[in-house]
C-alpha cells in the first residue's frame, strides 16, 4: 500500500469546503492515516517547496515567493492518504496545477478557475486549494517532513476486505 501527502491550503479552508475536498478521497476508498492543523512558518515551506520540491528551478524564485507567501496566509490542514498507487491516484483527483487548465472532475478543475496569466499579473501565489506529492519519493520525503511517525496510524477499512487477496480467496 502506498502512501502519499495533501496539504489543504488556506483558500481551502476560508472557504470553507474542507469536508468536501476530504470526502472525494475516502469516496474513492483512500484511508487516512494521519491528519491536523497547523500554521507554519517560512523555514518549514522553504524545505517543502524548495529542499524537496526544488520548485525554483522548476518554476522561477518570483512563482516560489509569491506561493509562500501565499501558504502563509493562514492555517492549512496536512493529512497522509493510503491506498493502491495513491500517489498517482490523488494526483489525478486532484487535476493539473493551473485551476484554468485542470480538467472538470478534478478538486482544482471543480473548485477554481484562475490562470498564471492572472496571477503573475497581480503577482499573487495562485490559490489552487491543496498539494499533492508528486511522486512517491517525494512522498516519503513530504510524509516525515509534515508528520512525526507517532502522528500516523494503522487501522482496517472496509475497502480492506476488497484489497486483500488473502482474504477474497478464503471466501
Ligand atoms: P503542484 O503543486 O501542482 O505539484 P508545483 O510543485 O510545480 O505544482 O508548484 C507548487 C505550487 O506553486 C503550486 N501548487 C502553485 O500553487 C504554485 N505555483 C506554481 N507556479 C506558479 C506560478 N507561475 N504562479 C503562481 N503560483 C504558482
Amino acid at each position: 500500500m502506498e502512501k502519499t501527502l495533501i496539504i489543504l491550503k488556506p483558500d481551502a479552508l476560508k472557504r470553507g469546503i474542507v469536508g468536501e475536498i476530504l470526502t472525494r478521497f475516502e469516496k474513492a476508498g483512500l484511508k487516512i492515516v494521519a491528519m491536523k492543523m497547523l500554521e507554519p512558518d517560512y523555514e518549514h515551506y522553504y524545505e517543502h517547496y524548495e529542499n524537496i520540491g526544488e520548485m525554483i528551478s522548476r518554476r522561477g524564485q518570483e512563482a516560489f515567493d509569491v506561493t509562500l507567501e501565499f501558504m502563509q496566509d493562514g492555517p492549512v490542514i496536512a493529512a497522509v492518504l493510503e491506498g493502491i498507487e495513491a500517489v498517482a491516484l490523488v494526483r489525478k483527483m486532484v487535476g493539473t496545477t493551473e485551476p484554468k487548465a485542470a480538467l472538470p472532475g478534478t478538486i482544482r478543475g471543480d473548485y477554481a478557475h484562475m490562470s498564471f496569466d492572472y496571477a503573475n499579473g497581480i503577482g499573487v501565489g495562485i490559490p489552487n486549494l491543496i498539494h499533492a506529492s508528486g511522486d512517491p519519493k517525494e512522498a516519503k520525503k513530504e510524509i516525515s517532513h509534515w508528520f512525526a511517525e507517532n502522528e500516523q496510524y494503522e487501522y482496517k477499512t472496509v475497502h480492506d476486505v476488497y484489497t486483500q487477496a488473502e482474504k477474497r480467496k478464503k471466501k
